[in-house]
């Protein structure tokens, strides 16, 4: 049941570890930049969660910044003189595009600031589990930017206009029980419970059947993207789809039989 730490060296900006064989956890690991997104850090978010995204075993991904900070945005030292064209040609914010395709479910653990690009990668998981005392907040307006990745689309679509145009014209932070009364943390816990809370999810998840949480996750990301009819019309194909799998018939036994069911993801 205990974790198991494996760091391969090729990643320098996070930690990369395997829970109980089936959850994946990648920690941001820049600390003393309070785990600023960097080109860097990025690259190898991705790399590692392309990497559980492949590992047959891992049916859950938990994105965690540790027990102190989640991440307080850019690095802001490392676009202070990138202009437009740089940026363009640097491609850094297509990241959190490639990080939304990832199927396995994410669950984000949030401690301490969750800002800027930090709350944008934060958006990009399916699960936001912070503790009492986070601040998450897009305070880019600050620095006389706005949210670039994702921020104006996805706060949106999770609080609504009005406290979208709050959060991001005033650039104010919110706690996590402002954040959860608006719709943008699915749970609060205490700040030293974050980690534990965000692995039995995981652990949770990790339990169902494979394909079902993908093809769910697909579903519900997919409300953000459709109309309602063609929204409705992909979920129908996919509870079809789902119809056929070993899966559903190894669910709908367990159940019958009164047992746990073992999904393998066939
Ligand atoms: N980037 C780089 N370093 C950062 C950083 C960041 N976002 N935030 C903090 N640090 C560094 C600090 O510079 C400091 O380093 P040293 O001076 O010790 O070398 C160290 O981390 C500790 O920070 P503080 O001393 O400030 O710590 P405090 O506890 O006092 O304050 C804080 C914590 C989170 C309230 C504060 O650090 C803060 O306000 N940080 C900035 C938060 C923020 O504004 N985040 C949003 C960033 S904007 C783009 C253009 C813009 C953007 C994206 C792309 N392109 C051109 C492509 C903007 C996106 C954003 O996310």
């Amino acid at each position: 049941m205990e974790s198991q730490i494996e760091q391969p060296k090729k990643y320098r900006n996070i930690v990369t570890e395997k829970y109980d064989n089936v959850v994946g956890v990648a920690t941001l690991n820049r600390p003393s930049a309070l785990n600023a997104l960097s080109s860097g850090l990025m690259k190898d978010l991705l790399g590692a969660l392309n990497e559980f995204e492949e590992d047959q075993d891992i049916r859950c991904v938990i994105v965690t910044g540790g027990e102190k900070i989640f991440s307080a945005g850019a690095d802001i030292k490392e676009i202070s003189n990138m202009g437009s064209i740089d940026a363009l040609k640097s491609g850094n914010l297509d990241y959190f595009d490639e990080i939304q395709k990832i199927g396995k479910p994410i669950v984000a653990a949030i401690n301490g600031y969750c800002l800027g690009g930090g709350l944008e990668l934060a958006m990009t998981c399916d699960i936001l589990i912070a503790g009492e005392s986070a601040k998450l907040g897009q305070p880019e307006i600050n620095i006389g930017v706005m949210p670039g990745a994702g921020g104006t689309q996805r706060l949106t679509r999770a609080v609504g206009k009005y406290k979208a145009m709050d959060l991001i014209l005033t650039g104010r932070l919110v706690s996590a029980q402002e954040a959860f009364e608006i719709g943008l943390l699915s749970r609060v816990v205490p700040d030293e419970s974050v980690l534990t809370e965000a692995k039995r999810v995981a652990l949770d998840i990790a339990s169902k059947s494979p394909l079902a949480t993908k093809v769910a996750k697909d579903c519900v990301t997919k409300a953000f993207e459709m109309t309602l009819r063609d929204g409705l019309e992909f979920e129908r194909k996919s509870f079809y789809l789902l119809l056929g799998s070993e899966d559903k018939q190894e669910g709908v036994k367990a159940f019958t039989e009164k047992r746990k069911a073992t999904f393998r993801g066939r």
